[in-house]
């Protein structure tokens, strides 16, 4: 009897080792062998993995714009932070009953998008103030209780859908509004009363409602840092969305392991998320772990009036470090109370738009390196092309080391013509043109005998 049940359980696990084993090598075929899928369910689900074709997708798209915006901008102050700090929270919780952005036209922001070269779009949907910018069924506190009414989240995404532009959204997971939500924020409500299950439920409910009812492509959370969301909720909820949806893209501040400004450099494989987040500012070099840096093209998320604005030379530079590291950027703009785009940012993101008519081709569809950047340069590479994007327009020659095997077939200037270079053994010499297109950067590709991602990294030494 003892040895019967030893060998029925020694089988089943035997079979069940197969089966795993079988279900790896399986997957694994489906996958495109180069590069891995990165990203995760975490260690509560170290097999579901982020859909590798949509995250390649993603990632050639290089360059999306971000929106934050809700009743809040009738006060010009910052979304979220500022309820009950600089606004007193009985008139922040009102605003929405003001909120009416009569001059609101999605064609008018997803058209701007594509004109400054973005190839996707994601917008708050709750912010950590609590407002839904969608009628959501699970709540009042809504788009439909404004004066205005309107299913704007709808028209973003049809809008999104004419203009084949990638659409996606921010949600908040902590919300300070909420009253089972069971952290504080400058609010006197005591918690006691609160219930993070009920809380929880509502956040699962109105994700489904994002997924199911406007397709989101993109979950981009945020706000998982305090102390009532675990990392245990963090692996629900991303598995509960990739059961949804096996091709939706989700950020790792759906789980713990983004320590508020740490990036993405704490581990993958234990934290649920597709890609990093690190916030105003450029990630490092990373061709492991997908990442994406969000910056906002002022000081303040959401709209504010006379905000500094960051020029256009700033914003291209930006871009071309970000993509040099191999991220995407995520250029946050906050449109205003009556639902326009300022016009200023208008002509700041047209701008980068210019420079990427002339250059784009050095950035979609292109992965950082394999020259390391330094202040001068950053390079991409796509099929057999290295890109390199100078930032410094005093260099009148360029010297890359060339590994071994690497022969050089053509040298040209994005925007220009062909460019002289000479070759040795060890390097790779090119001569600056005198006359260069669009500041603040110029994009030299290189036409090499090889796929130019099978290169290693290569550091230069000036
Ligand atoms: C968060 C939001 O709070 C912010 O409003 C914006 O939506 C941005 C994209 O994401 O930014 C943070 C995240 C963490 C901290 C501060 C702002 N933090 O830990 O202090």
């Amino acid at each position: 009897m003892k040895t019967y049940f030893s060998y029925v359980w020694h089988s089943l696990i035997r079979g069940v080792i197969l089966l795993v084993v079988a279900f790896s090598v399986f997957s694994c075929s489906e996958q495109p062998a180069w590069p891995p899928p990165p990203g995760g369910g975490g260690e509560a689900f170290p097999d579901l993995k982020t859909n590798a074709m949509a995250m390649q997708q993603w990632q050639d798209m290089r360059f999306g714009m971000f929106v934050h915006w809700g009743p809040v901008a009738l006060q010009g102050t910052e979304i979220g932070w500022s309820r009950g700090r600089e606004v007193p929270i009985s008139v922040y919780d009102s605003l929405y009953l003001r909120f009416n952005p009569m001059r609101f036209k999605a064609d008018e922001w997803i058209s701007l998008a594509k004109e400054a070269g973005m190839k996707y779009f994601v917008i708050t949907t709750k912010h950590h103030d609590g407002f839904s910018i969608w009628p959501s069924k699970y709540t009042d506190y809504d788009i439909e209780s404004t004066p205005f009414k309107r299913d704007v989240l709808r028209e973003m995404q049809l809008a999104c859908e004419k203009h084949g532009i990638l659409f996606g959204t921010y949600h908040s997971i902590l919300d300070w509004k909420h009253p089972h939500y069971t952290t504080r924020y400058n609010d006197p409500r005591p918690v006691e009363e609160s219930d993070m299950s009920i809380y929880k439920e509502f956040l699962f409910n109105q994700v489904e409602e994002l997924v199911e009812d406007y397709q989101t492509n993109i979950l981009w959370f945020d706000g998982q840092w305090e102390a009532s969301w675990t990392h245990q909720d963090g692996m629900e909820l991303y598995k509960f969305i990739r059961d949804l949806k096996d091709d939706i893209l989700i950020n790792n501040r759906v789980d713990k392991g983004y320590k508020s400004m740490a990036g993405m450099t704490d581990s993958v494989a234990k934290y649920a998320g597709d890609f990093g987040t690190p916030e105003q500012r450029i990630g490092g070099f990373n061709r492991d772990f997908p990442w994406e840096s969000c910056i906002t093209v002022g000081e303040q998320w959401a709209w504010k009036p006379d905000d500094q604005l960051k020029t256009s030379e700033e914003l291209i530079l930006t871009l071309i470090k970000t993509i040099g590291g191999n991220g995407n950027l995520l250029l946050n703009v906050g449109p205003m109370p009556d639902g326009r785009i300022e016009p200023r940012q208008v002509e700041l993101l047209k701008e980068v738009g210019r420079w990427l008519q002339v250059n784009g081709e050095g950035v979609y569809g292109t992965r950082g390196g394999p020259y390391l950047p330094n202040n001068q340069l950053v390079t991409t590479h796509k099929g057999q092309d290295v890109f390199v994007h100078v930032m410094d327009d005093n260099l009148k020659e360029i010297i890359l080391p060339l590994p071994e095997g690497i022969r050089v077939r053509a040298v040209s200037l994005l925007g220009g013509n062909r460019v002289s270079y000479t070759t040795d053994k060890e390097n790779l010499r090119i001569e600056v043109p005198d006359r260069l297109p669009a500041a603040p950067a110029y994009v030299l590709r290189i036409r090499i005998n090889r796929p130019a991602h099978l290169l290693d990294d290569i550091k230069l030494e000036w």
